[in-house]
């Protein structure tokens, strides 16, 4: 047999397998890559233009069925609904007199408060009191309606599993019958029986994959972080600390890590892969990351991502210590056995650190 027929018998087996819904793996064996190759980008959105949209949103948008949260979209995904592959963060804004009325979804969500003190997410019907820099979590199908009795308008990141909620076929999402779950439990309940340390509740024996803790307040994790300031810490993120689950000493959520991190001043930081996405929100200080060699500079406010596997480090090049709150899918990736971290070598060449 001559080659161009050989090759005519080639092209009609390709039409009939794809026309029957079959494909070669000679076709398709390229996405079998190396290593991760994100269609989510390094991304940054920087605080000047955030805090506008906050300010323009109080007029422009009310509090609907739906909340006032801005959806932070990576411009390389074609899901508009996703900062990372697997997490979605958001910008939200409350108003004095306000409520966002109760539902619960199958994604977990967290919340790190950015301006304003003393709204609240009420979970389950457990009020909880929010504070600049504290961490609310509203684990996975609890019922949440948030509320500001207060003056002034608040402000807070969300973050939310959603990306990866989808990508496993589980979403499901309710409205509660009335707007509001009745506020029955004691304020801050979860924070008098878990916000404690080291000292658990004996006579409560049920224990839950999501943490039982609702707040993380701020001081306690400033206080955290400054007691460890002399610490080497981690050569790639600093001081940098888990949020975890009281009881188990695992992550907070089941699929979303927190974690919150001091560069120090002066402090620059050495750059790895990790295989596993994380949004990260600048409480304080200002600086420097190079992300898939890409330069982003960073202050106050700022969120920006790093997608699985891009190179990325971090430096501190401003005149005071810095501070990043960040969200991840470590948990999930742990779980599932794909997480991975990989340190370039002095060398050039690449060493692994978790093989
Ligand atoms: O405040 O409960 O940004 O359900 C996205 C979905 C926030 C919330 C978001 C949500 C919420
Ligand atoms: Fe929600």
């Amino acid at each position: 047999m001559n080659a161009p027929d050989q090759h005519k018998t080639e092209d009609a087996f390709h039409k009939l397998i794809h026309d029957n819904s079959i494909y070669g793996l000679w076709e398709i064996a390229s996405q079998m890559t190396p290593h991760p190759r994100p269609d989510a980008i390094p991304h940054i959105w920087k605080a000047a233009l955030l805090e506008s949209l906050v300010q323009q949103s109080a007029t422009a948008v009310p509090v609907g069925d739906e909340r006032r949260a801005m959806q932070l979209s990576n411009p390389g995904l074609s899901d508009i609904w996703a900062t990372t592959s697997t997490l979605v963060a958001a910008v939200q804004v409350l108003l004095p007199g306000e409520i966002a009325r109760t539902h619960r979804h199958s994604p977990s969500a967290i919340r790190f408060i950015i301006k304003g003190d003393g709204a609240y997410t009420a979970v389950e019907g457990e009020k909880v009191i929010m504070h600049e820099g504290d961490l609310v979590l509203t684990p996975n199908w609890h019922w949440h309606d948030h509320g500001n009795e207060t003056d002034h308008m608040v402000v807070w990141m969300d973050g939310l599993d959603v990306p990866l909620t989808k990508a496993l076929n589980s979403m499901f999402f309710g409205m509660y019958q009335v707007k509001q779950h009745p506020h029955d439990k004691p304020v801050n309940g979860s924070q008098a029986l878990y916000g404690h340390g080291r000292l658990s509740p004996t006579w409560i024996k049920e224990s839950s994959p999501y943490s039982p803790l609702m707040v993380y307040s701020w001081e306690q994790t400033q206080e955290a972080l400054f007691a460890m300031r002399d610490r080497d810490g981690s050569p790639f993120e600093g001081i940098a600390l888990e949020y975890t689950h009281p009881l188990t000493g695992g992550p907070a959520l089941p699929t979303m890590g927190c974690q919150v991190q001091l560069i120090r001043k002066g402090e620059k930081l050495k750059a790895r892969h990790v295989a596993g996405s994380s949004i990260f929100h600048v409480k304080q200080g200002s600086g420097r990351s190079i992300i898939n060699g890409k330069v982003f500079e960073w202050g106050k406010g700022d969120i920006f991502v790093v997608p699985s596997w891009a190179l990325h480090e971090h430096a501190n090049t401003g005149a005071e210590d810095a501070i990043f709150f960040s969200i991840n899918d470590h948990p999930a990736m742990k779980k599932l056995g794909f997480y991975r971290e990989l340190e370039l070598a002095d060398n050039g060449g690449y060493q692994n650190v978790i093989p």
